[in-house]
C-alpha cells in the first residue's frame, strides 16, 4: 500500500481506496468490486460527500423496519467487508439481526476470506457457508439465488448494501422487503427496494449503528409511526432535489466547492 500522507485533500478517500484494492489481492473483494466503488464516489461528489437529510430519514426508517422484522437478514458481500466490517457487526448484534455472505463473483477461498475478516471483526454467526445445503430464490438465473434456509430465505427484512438490480427485484418477488444502501439514486436497485437510503456505506453503516441504539428502546407503537410516515418515492425525489439544489449552489457559489 503507497504512503498516503495525511494532509492530502483526497487522503481519505485513497486510504480506503487502496485498502478495497489490498483486500481484493485476499479475495474477499472481487475485481468489479473496485469499478462499484469507483461508480459509487463520483455519486458521492454529487452529495458533497456528506450524509443528507432525506438519507438520514431513509436511514431512521429501516432501523425502524429492523426492529419490528421478525427475521432480519444482511447481505454481505465482498465490498461490504472490506470497508465496514466492524460496524456490519456492531449493527447486526444491536439490531439482532443474522449476517450472511452472498456474493455474485464466486470464486475460491473468497467465502473463506470475508468470513475470516467478519470473524476478526466479531461476528460470532455467520450465514451462507455452505455447511448446509443451499436453497434457490425464485426467478433469478445468477449465483445469488442461492441462498442460505436459515437466512435470506426465510427473512422477512433484508438489507442489501451494494446490490445489483436483479437481486432486488427478486427478493421483493419473494415477499421480503428489502432496504438498499446505494449512493446511485437512479441505479435499478435504488428504484425497486423498498427503502433506498442514499448514503455512502462507509458514513452510513456506522450512523446506524447511532440511530439503532436510540431507537431500540422506543415503544413498537412510536416505531411503527416512522415506518408509517416513510415514503420511499418522495425520499428518492428528496435526494435528486438536494442534488438538482447542490450544483445550483456550485454553479451560483464556484468558492463553496
Ligand atoms: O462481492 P460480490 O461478488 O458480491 O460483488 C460486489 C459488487 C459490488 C461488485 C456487485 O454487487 C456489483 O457488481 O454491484 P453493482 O451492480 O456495481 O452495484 C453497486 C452499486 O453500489 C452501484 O450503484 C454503486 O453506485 C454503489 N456503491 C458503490 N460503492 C458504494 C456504493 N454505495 C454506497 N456506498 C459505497 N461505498
Amino acid at each position: 500500500t503507497p504512503n498516503i500522507p495525511n494532509d492530502h485533500p483526497r487522503a481519505e478517500s485513497l486510504h480506503y481506496r487502496h485498502t478495497l484494492v489490498d483486500r481484493m489481492f485476499e479475495k474477499v473483494v472481487t475485481p468489479s468490486g473496485l469499478c462499484a466503488h469507483g461508480r459509487g464516489e463520483a455519486f458521492d461528489y454529487l452529495l458533497g460527500e456528506q450524509t443528507i437529510p432525506p438519507s438520514e430519514k431513509a436511514m431512521e426508517a429501516a432501523v425502524a423496519y429492523l426492529l419490528l422484522a421478525k427475521h432480519p437478514v444482511f447481505s454481505i458481500n465482498g465490498n461490504v467487508a472490506a470497508l465496514v466490517p466492524e460496524s456490519i457487526v456492531e449493527l447486526a448484534e444491536v439490531l439482532e439481526a443474522d449476517l450472511e455472505i452472498n456474493i455474485f463473483y464466486q470464486a475460491p477461498g473468497r467465502i473463506e476470506a470475508i468470513t475470516s475478516i467478519l470473524k476478526k471483526a466479531g461476528a460470532k454467526k455467520i450465514l451462507g457457508l455452505g455447511d448446509i445445503p443451499p436453497t434457490s430464490l425464485s426467478n433469478i438465473s445468477s449465483n445469488r439465488r442461492i441462498v442460505d434456509p436459515r437466512g435470506i430465505f426465510s427473512a422477512d427484512v433484508v438489507l442489501v448494501p451494494l446490490e445489483d438490480g436483479d437481486r432486488t427485484e427478486v427478493l421483493i418477488e419473494n415477499d421480503k422487503k428489502v432496504i438498499a444502501i446505494d449512493l446511485n439514486p437512479l441505479s435499478r436497485t435504488a428504484q425497486k427496494a423498498n427503502i433506498t437510503i442514499v448514503d455512502n456505506i462507509i458514513r452510513c453503516i456506522p450512523k446506524m449503528v447511532k440511530i439503532a441504539r436510540r431507537m431500540k428502546n422506543l415503544e413498537s407503537e412510536k416505531i411503527k409511526v416512522i415506518v408509517n410516515n416513510f415514503n420511499q418515492k418522495k425520499n428518492l425525489d428528496d435526494c435528486l432535489e438536494y442534488i438538482i439544489n447542490f450544483l445550483q449552489n456550485l454553479m451560483e457559489n464556484p468558492d463553496s466547492k
